[in-house]
């Protein structure tokens, strides 16, 4: 038997799971969830959350499937065109991928909001910081001046100058009814979720089922390279896209384990 077959038993920092473990991606995930919990930032929920995430990604291949490319590169244009692009966030994408929503967000120009389901002013305050300490200089969804028609929760909550104003909205990792409740008020909606048949991702003009750790990087790669693309062709990159056709895929990918 192999010794990185089984993860190793407790693990304090990141940088002590070997690198050549088979399921490396996987545990250096779980553990950033662990430590979002520890930290206040993430709630025992989004273990829940991870685990189904996980077990997607798993069936997918643990890669970015040529569909999920495709959908990246036209969140990538779509949040390049946008007027008002806002970057949702939740406790699990604050503890997996902090400097590279913050990243993504200076490269398209897009604001970054927090916005729980389970909404308390110690986790809201505990991810601005977080997302502060990495880098953020404004973080919208303190105020919770305006609210999402339609949504009787903790999620209906949004600044008027952040998701409020926003036409373009990337909502990650949630599956729920905010995703049709936006869409209802006229935004563009990319959502990041490995199950394609998440109510979230049936929603979005662009689903991107993919793991976020892999999805964020990706679509700032795009971003950068479609820096100079004039409008009319970030246009047609949007247009390109087939949203039908990439959910498709990824539930046959799923389903077939067909991953080439
Ligand atoms: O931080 P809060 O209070 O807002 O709560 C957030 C959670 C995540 C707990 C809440 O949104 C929740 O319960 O979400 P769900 O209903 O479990 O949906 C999460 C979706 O994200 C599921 O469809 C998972 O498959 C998917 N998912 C989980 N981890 C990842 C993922 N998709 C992409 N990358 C991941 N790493």
């Amino acid at each position: 038997m192999s010794d990185h077959e089984t993860a190793p038993a407790e693990v304090d920092d990141e940088e002590e799971i070997p690198t050549d473990h088979p399921r490396y991606q996987d545990l250096v995930t779980r553990h950033r969830i662990e430590e979002g919990v520890r930290k206040g930032i993430t709630h025992l929920q989004g273990m829940h959350a991870e685990g189904r995430g996980s077990a997607f990604d798993y069936l997918i291949g643990e890669e970015t499937i040529p569909s999920a490319d495709e959908a990246e590169r036209a969140a990538a244009a779509q949040l390049l065109l946008a007027d008002h692009p806002v970057l949702s966030v939740n406790g699990n994408v604050a503890a997996l991928v902090p400097g590279e929503m913050v990243e993504l967000a200076d490269a398209v120009g897009a604001d970054l909001e927090v916005n729980l389901f389970n909404r308390t002013p110690e986790r809201m305050n505990a991810i601005a910081d977080h997302l502060r300490e990495h880098g953020a200089e404004d973080v919208k969804g303190l105020d919770a001046d305006a609210h999402v028609p339609g949504l009787d929760h903790e999620r209906a909550k949004v600044d008027a100058d952040g998701i409020h104003d926003a036409d373009v909205v990337l909502v990650p990792l949630e599956d729920g009814d905010r995703a049709e409740a936006l869409a209802e008020m006229g935004k563009t909606e990319i959502v990041i979720d490995l199950n394609p048949l998440s109510r979230s991702a049936q929603t979005a003009a662009i689903p991107i089922v993919d793991n976020i750790v892999r999805a964020i990087p990706n679509v700032m790669r795009h971003a950068r390279e479609l820096k100079g693309a004039t409008e009319d062709e970030l246009r047609r990159i949007v247009a390109a896209f087939d949203r039908e056709a990439a959910l498709e895929a990824a539930e046959r990918a799923i389903r077939q384990g067909d991953l080439d």
